[in-house]
């Protein structure tokens, strides 16, 4: 509204920038015309103001955008516990979860298998990129410098031991937050090799708007992805 309010005026200006000149100081002791300069003068002066208000404008949009998001995510996470589960179902292992969860809230992890059937299990934020896609990759994918090798040294692997020294592996920020790579360990869990049910619960403190993809380092073919949600935040009441 104001900026076009300003445009308006903006464009009035040009209009009259003969009889502006003057009236700016630019033209008092100037010679009687040099109409042509003092229209560039005050056309500068016009677009350096346009500027100004452009500025003016996105500073306040700006301003509008962190005060928004940032007083109120505060606040309004739904207090939620999301939960991603790794299942047996049909003979096929799989992460089961949601399709999105809200930035601040819960995400819990739960091992619904049985570890001494199938084997343990990881939830490892992984970058896309850094996801097997084929069954030739996934089959490999323990070898090194390959992402589930990588997931495994996260996790204090020692390959002669075969032992985890480290069963909840924590990147970057607090909370599940972190994808890793090759070069970068990223958020990860182990779920353990003695009993079914362990769990884990962080909160999800990625940006909304960020993709999470997961991976199980022990079962490559289990991925799954979930992406991070603003918090719906309640418009304000218009003024009257
Ligand atoms: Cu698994």
């Amino acid at each position: 509204m104001a900026l076009s309010v300003e445009l308006r005026r903006f464009r009035y200006y040009l209009d009259a920038s003969a009889e502006w000149g003057p009236a700016l100081g630019t033209g008092a002791s100037a010679p009687a015309c040099n109409c042509t300069r003092r229209k560039g003068i005050a056309l500068k002066l016009s677009r350096a103001r346009l500027r100004a208000l452009v500025l003016v404008a996105s500073a306040a949009a700006l301003a509008l955008a962190i005060s928004g998001p940032v007083s109120t995510a505060a606040v309004t996470p739904t207090g939620k516990t999301e939960v991603i589960s790794m299942e047996l179902t049909k003979g096929k292992l799989k992460f089961v979860g949601p399709e999105t969860v809200v930035a601040g809230d819960q995400l819990e992890i739960v091992s619904d298998t049985n570890p001494k059937q199938v084997g343990p299990h990881t939830f490892s934020l992984v970058t896309k990129g850094s996801l097997p896609k084929t069954r030739k990759a996934q089959q490999s994918c323990f070898t090194p410098k390959k992402i589930c090798f990588s997931i495994a040294k996260w996790h204090g692997f020692n390959p002669k031991t075969e032992k985890i020294t480290k069963n909840l592996v924590k990147a970057g920020p607090a909370g599940w937050s972190t994808m890793g790579s090759n070069s970068k360990t990223g958020d990860s869990w182990f779920s353990g090799e003695t009993k079914k049910g362990t769990h884990v619960s962080q909160e999800v403190t990625a940006e909304p708007g960020t993709v999470l993809h997961y991976i199980c380092a022990v079962h490559p073919e289990m991925q799954g992805e979930v992406e991070v949600v603003a918090p719906v935040v309640p418009l304000p009441t218009p003024a009257p």
